[in-house]
């Protein structure tokens, strides 16, 4: 029998957002730090086992140095592992965030970062996850493309993907499609995306699939991640988390 996995899935918190020019970005690089920071007490004070960081840590790949040696620091000091992805804003290029600063040298955090896809093994949760580390945001770009079966069956499979979801039978000529007849034909237990701003349940037959939405507000004044729990022989329970942006 498995044992039960609690996980925390966030993703887009883009870091060091900028609006146009000017001085009112100083302000928006401290408000967008202080949203992940809050976001990151209230995942702590939920105690998962592991947290899933679905893209878009950064808004873009000039982010600067103290942010990263800042971000770093911060996913550095959670009691608990983290496997994080690039999104489209901090996707994996020359000079990029992930090949100036390796993530994968904090001891708790491993950043999947291959092209064609790669599972880290957390032999303590018996968890396996999977997701590409994306180089171009493009329509041939597609994150669930080349994803693995089950091969133990005593762990929790994870899969990770940042995209537009697509439904069956749509024409897309977004970048980064996820189908839903891949989402369908996965044997993941639980796949974690992001992208989408808000949460949305994209959920098919055979796969719990969901879109976490942002810590940063849309209309409203609070942002959202999610707390998802796999027990064996249960159906996936996700519990949508607000994030209270006023506090
Ligand atoms: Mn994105």
């Amino acid at each position: 029998m498995k044992p039960t996995l609690k996980l925390a899935h966030c993703s887009d918190i883009h870091l060091d957002y900028e609006y146009y020019g000017g001085d009112r970005n100083l302000h928006l690089h401290d408000y967008y730090r202080d949203l992940f920071g809050k976001l990151l007490d209230d995942i702590r004070i939920a105690s998962p086992d592991a947290m899933l960081l679905a893209g878009d840590l950064f808004d873009h790949n000039r982010a600067a140095e103290p942010t990263v040696n800042w971000a770093m620091e911060m996913l550095g000091k959670l009691p608990f592992p983290v496997v994080m992805i690039p999104g489209n804003h901090d996707c994996l290029v020359e000079n990029g965030v992930y090949l100036r600063h390796d993530f994968n040298n904090i001891p708790n955090v491993t950043l999947l970062d291959q092209e064609h896809g790669q599972v880290v093994e957390l032999a303590e949760l018996a968890l396996q996850v999977w997701g590409k580390g994306m180089i171009n945001h493009t329509p041939d770009n597609e994150p669930l493309a080349g994803m693995p079966g089950k091969s133990n069956h005593a762990h929790w499979h994870i899969g990770m993907g940042h995209g537009i979801p697509v439904a069956s039978g749509d024409i897309c000529m977004n970048s980064s499609p996820i189908h839903e007849a891949q989402i369908d034909a996965s044997e993941f237990d639980y796949l974690a995306l992001g992208h989408l701003h808000a949460m949305r349940d994209v959920s098919t037959a055979q796969t719990p699939a969901f879109f976490c939405g942002a810590p940063g507000p849309i209309q409203e004044d609070h942002g959202t991640w999610l707390m998802t729990t796999l027990e064996d022989g249960q159906a996936v329970d996700v519990q949508k988390q607000e994030l209270d942006l006023n506090r």
